[in-house]
């Protein structure tokens, strides 16, 4: 039956390419549109296309820079997303994050036989007797108030890698042979609440006189959310879809959509996950300016200089214990297959006393691994962390949380064990996914439930950032959603 079902599905992908979508995404000049043309070649055929001169009046195509934009936002927070690698709201292998010793047997979601295609670290397979697989948790950003001059210099700061830079200055975990490394920052404006006339909404002239007036009447109802993003090519959207009609407007740099149709989200391989955040404990809650990276290897030497690496793992462990007890805080929900191990870990790490919960507060069966994290057994914590002052965290979100997120990365750095991976998505004789370069001035129509990947450039002369506005329009809840739906349970019921 799951043979012919999957017989089925290929022929639908197939199919809706020959018949309509083709392989290209056509590139048009508003003045060749209307409502009629609109609706009738794009929205109610649920096919993208990318729109040109429709912001030539915009101000906010000529006025935006850096510069500009702080002075006009001046000493107003805004919302930051920050994350350790440029992704958030990603499925991530945090097994870099995790103490392996302190964790075996009571992880969420390890599975030894599969190597996680684009997982870096590797740091956990080498301590005997523990977990050998990739730990992946839906990762969200951790959100964090700032001014937009304090975005601005984190963005620019952060770029100096600073394990390129400092490592070599770094001190060293004996124990494990693994360097501890400066926690790398990547600051995302892109908050989704409607960021522009929320938190932004001094610019929102710069957007007059909006976008094409047949627009609205097309969609039926102005935009639900406008969104700001500021970002640069560390910062990566992996695959999703959203019940929104999209219009999204590059201002400046250029924005890389890999698009699939909706009927292709069996090709996805969606994952159920525990979800949790981000969270950078200690130290560096503030964007640092250009002194911080100097001030920090100062920091490093001074510490190498009296440091007992003993000392300091234990200082690590300490942080440690609420992150073990993270992973034993329930995931009834959790659908991952070893389930049945973290279940048990559940069991066998229940608390001696809550000491290690000071991150878990709202997590009532929040636990420490109790003295096993003082006894110098803790080897190391991957990437996270430096001078105890500062680490990565992965914080749990309520208890039972799990989400349904899709693993695949287009352009994988392991192009075979991606192919092993997710098979529906590199299968040669499937249709290739659709790419929208979208440049400054341009406007994608971006339909809902196409699952998109975005990945950004900094392509304008002199700015080192990418700056887009998006507009969210009610989706029509349809007859093509309801046959959406049943090409969604049949790819459920595949997997
Ligand atoms: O620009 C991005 O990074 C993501 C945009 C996106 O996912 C959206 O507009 O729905």
């Amino acid at each position: 039956m799951s043979l012919q079902m999957l017989e089925s599905l290929r022929k639908l992908s197939s199919e809706v390419r020959e018949i309509d979508l083709g392989s290209k995404i056509r590139r048009l000049h508003v003045s060749e549109l209307d409502a009629l043309t609109f609706s009738r070649d794009f929205v109610s055929r649920n096919k993208p296309c990318i729109i040109t001169g429709a912001l030539d009046a915009w101000p906010a195509l000529h006025l935006w820079d850096e510069s500009y934009l702080c002075s006009r936002a001046g000493d107003k927070k805004v919302t930051m997303d920050v994350t350790p690698d440029g992704r958030g709201d990603t499925i991530t292998d945090v097994s870099g994050y995790l103490d392996p010793v302190n964790c075996a047997g009571r992880l969420p979601s390890t599975d030894a036989d599969a190597a996680d295609p684009e997982s870096t670290s590797s740091a956990h397979q080498s301590v005997s007797g523990t977990p050998k697989g990739p730990i992946r948790y839906f990762m969200t950003p951790e959100e964090r108030k700032s001014t937009l001059s304090q975005f601005f210099t984190l963005l620019r700061t952060s770029r100096h890698k600073p394990e390129d830079e400092v490592a070599e200055e770094l001190p060293t975990c004996i124990s494990s042979g693994v360097a501890e490394r400066p926690p790398q920052q990547v600051p995302y404006i892109q908050h989704q609440n409607s960021s522009l006339t929320e938190e932004f909404s001094f610019l929102a002239l710069d957007l007059q006189p909006g976008l094409p007036a047949w627009m609205e009447e097309v969609f039926g109802e102005p935009p639900d959310a406008v969104n700001l993003w500021i970002g640069d090519e560390r910062s990566i959207t992996s695959f999703h879809k959203d019940h929104y009609e999209n219009m999204y407007a590059v201002l400046c740099g250029t924005k890389r959509f890999t698009l699939l149709p909706p009927c292709d989200v069996w090709r996805l391989h969606a994952q159920q996950c525990p979800a949790a955040q981000w969270v950078l404990e200690g130290g560096h809650q503030q964007p640092r300016d250009t002194a911080y990276l100097s001030n920090r290897l100062a920091a490093a030497k001074e510490r190498e200089e009296g440091m007992q690496c003993g000392l300091y793992e234990q200082e690590q462990c300490v942080n440690q214990r609420s992150l073990a007890g993270s992973c034993c805080t329930g995931h009834q929900g959790d659908a991952d297959t070893s389930a049945g191990g973290a279940s048990e870990g559940r069991e066998a790490c229940m608390p001696a006393d809550t000491t290690g919960c000071r991150n878990f507060g709202e997590h009532s069966s929040c636990s420490q691994s109790g003295p096993a994290g003082l006894n110098g057994s803790c080897s190391q914590s991957g990437p996270a962390g430096l001078n105890g002052n500062s680490r990565w965290r992965v914080r749990l979100k309520e208890s039972s949380e799990t989400v349904s997120w899709c693993p695949v990365e287009p352009r994988p750095r392991n192009i075979l064990a991606a192919k092993a991976h997710y098979p529906q998505f590199f299968d040669p004789g499937l249709p290739e996914p659709l790419i929208a370069e979208v440049g400054p001035g341009e406007l994608l129509y971006l339909p809902s439930l196409w699952h998109h990947f975005v990945e950004q450039e900094t392509t304008t002369p002199g700015k080192d950032y990418v700056l887009a506005v998006n507009f969210w329009y009610d989706m029509q809840f349809d007859s093509k959603w309801a046959y959406y739906q049943l090409v969604e349970q049949l790819s459920a019921s595949l997997s």
